[in-house]
């Protein structure tokens, strides 16, 4: 199948290299944004967004929530993944089938094929929030990639390198964007600056982030 097929409703795809390993696929998910949503909601009725605690003591600005079979979590005890969400004692909801798919299509795109995520941890910023830098670390299987899905307001994604000193690269993420993120990149220091006010159709005054991973 040629790889423009995979774009609903472009003719041509939209891959750009960031790195070795790393792709950003422009409005990939443009074309399933509104069923995003409306999964997303069913997950934030049973597991709503939070904001959780840094190991230092920080009450992170962004809001979180998961689904998927382990949820990443926060807390003056460390980062870690875990099967119940802290909040409720109950698991994490199921990770919708419209989720998985989109997250294994990206992948395949990406170069990186039978990716099957069993987490994704999502992520809600409202104006002025932000992630500092970061390596994503805690999962057990650095081989599989991860995949970032954005909707909402656009942000500014920090893409650094292997030490948290390397300049970073400011890339534009808007909504339907998916970053692709592995290999030689994958353990690479990242961040979204602090996200600026707006109005989106989507999402009202707020940008949403899916960041599926393979953490078991
Ligand atoms: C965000 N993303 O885009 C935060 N991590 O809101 C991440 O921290 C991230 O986009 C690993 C791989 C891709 C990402
Ligand atoms: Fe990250």
């Amino acid at each position: 199948m040629p790889l423009g097929d995979l774009f609903a409703g472009k003719a041509t795809p939209a891959v750009e290299n960031l790195a070795p390993g790393a792709v950003l696929l422009r409005g990939f998910a443009a074309g399933k944004a509104a069923e995003m949503m409306a999964a997303l909601e069913r997950v934030v009725a049973a597991a709503p967004f939070r904001r959780m605690t840094t190991p230092g003591g920080y009450v992170m600005s962004v809001e979180m929530t998961n689904c998927g079979q382990v949820g990443w979590v926060t807390d003056r005890r460390g980062y870690r993944y875990q099967v119940t969400d802290p909040a409720t004692g109950k698991p994490w909801p199921a990770m919708p089938p419209e989720f998985a798919r989109l997250a294994a299509r990206a992948a395949g795109a990406g170069g990186y094929e039978g990716f099957v995520p069993d987490a994704c941890l999502v992520n809600r910023y409202e104006p002025g929030a932000r992630l500092s830098l970061h390596q994503d670390k805690d999962e057990r299987d650095f081989d599989a990639p991860i995949v970032s899905v954005s909707l909402g307001l656009p942000a500014v994604f920090l893409f650094g390198g292997a030490r948290r000193s390397d300049p970073t690269r400011k890339i534009r993420l808007e909504s339907g964007d998916i970053v692709v993120w592995g290999g030689p990149t994958r353990l690479f220091f990242h961040g979204i600056a602090p996200v600026a006010d707006g109005e989106h159709p989507l999402t009202g005054r707020c940008r949403i982030n899916l960041t599926f991973r393979k953490a078991l």
